[in-house]
């Protein structure tokens, strides 16, 4: 008989009858974020629309057909209110599309008017420990909504999802070194999560010895990784007809795992305190390392002047998208 006290985490996750939804549930409740001795209370959200409730009560069927015995209690909202209740994990993933004729000043809009919302919510209803991995688009905005909402919560709670990015990145690099994912060590991606991202390999090793600058054609990185990696989810839509959605729910899984369980160099979204001259509270890809689920930008790297130029371009990006929603804070 074990001996060890059962553990049950709160998760909630909006946009849970979307694609993204679809793809990451299954995965949450096979105990691939908090291991295969946690169990959870899962909180689904999506919208107060009866279609799209009768889809998701089809998705939590499904989920119970599992059997899974992680799953512990399985609750179905439309209200962030009682959907952020308790909640110490929250993945916000549901978000409007880009409608027809729809400008991207407008998507800011709309989306930025839901973050707020669900700010709201979870710095009323959430457990202060909350960890938040904002993955609807633009996610790096919409996180920095709603943690400007959430004054009550610290900002180390909010993050937004770099790591679709970065796992792209490590896949173009192993193909290009003939080689494996694991093997490579220290690369990540900085600035907004759209293509203006700025893939950085400078500081990356393979076996931990090989330094990827003397492995790796700077042409190479250039001219194919940084575009291969920008325009990959364009690229995955013109083939798929449909956006990534299991790759990225395999990010955000990854994000989570790694903030809860610890990791060394991986790409989180999370806010600046003006590291690297990114001004404070923008959210920013950034190198970092979690410890005792806490994650620290890592210091004091040297950046040379053609990624620091390429990374401000980005910057200057989230700050325009700052400042096209600043009238909803
Ligand atoms: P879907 O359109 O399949 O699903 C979105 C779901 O969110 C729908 O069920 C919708 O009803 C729900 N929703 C909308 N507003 C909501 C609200 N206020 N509260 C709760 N639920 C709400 O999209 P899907 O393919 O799942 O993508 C979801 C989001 O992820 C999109 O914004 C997409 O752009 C973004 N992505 C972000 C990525 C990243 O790397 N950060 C990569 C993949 C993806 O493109």
């Amino acid at each position: 008989m074990s001996t060890t006290k059962e553990k049950t985490v709160k998760v909630s996750v909006t946009g849970a009858s979307g694609q993204i939804g679809y793809a990451i549930l299954f995965r949450i409740l096979n105990g691939e974020v908090f291991g295969k001795h946690v169990k959870i209370d899962l909180q689904l959200i999506d919208i107060n629309v009866d279609k799209v409730q009768k889809a998701l009560h089809g998705v939590a069927l499904e989920l119970e057909d599992c059997a899974f015995p992680l799953l512990n209690n399985l609750t179905l909202h439309s209200d962030p209110h009682t959907g952020f209740t308790d909640t110490e994990y929250c993945f916000l993933i549901g978000a409007k599309p880009r409608g027809p004729g729809m400008e991207r000043k407008d998507l800011l809009q709309a989306n930025g008017q839901i973050f707020k919302t669900q700010g709201v919510a979870l710095n009323e209803k959430a457990s202060r420990k909350v960890k938040v991995v904002v993955v609807g688009n633009p996610a790096n905005t919409n996180a920095y909504i709603a943690m400007m909402s959430a004054p009550d919560l610290s900002k180390d709670n909010f993050s937004a999802m770099m790591r679709l990015d970065h796992n792209r990145a490590m896949n173009q690099v192993a193909n290009k070194l003939d080689s494996n994912v694991n093997r490579l060590s220290n690369i990540c991606v900085w600035g907004n999560h759209s293509p203006t991202m700025v893939v950085d390999i400078t500081n990356g090793f393979l076996d931990g010895s090989n330094n990827l600058n003397d492995l790796l054609d700077k042409e190479w990185v250039a001219q194919t990784l940084q575009p291969t990696v920008a325009k990959r989810g364009a690229e995955i839509i013109e083939q798929r007809g449909l956006s990534s959605a299991a790759s990225a729910a395999s990010a955000a899984i990854d994000h989570m795992h790694d903030w809860v369980n610890g990791t060394t160099w991986t790409t989180m979204g999370v806010p600046s305190k003006g590291e690297y001259g990114i001004p404070e509270n923008i959210i920013s890809g950034f190198p970092v390392n979690c410890k005792d689920e806490r994650c620290s930008i890592i210091q004091n790297l040297d950046i040379n002047d053609v990624l620091q130029s390429k990374i401000g371009i980005s910057i200057a990006e989230l700050q325009d998208e700052q400042e096209n929603i600043k009238g909803l804070l």
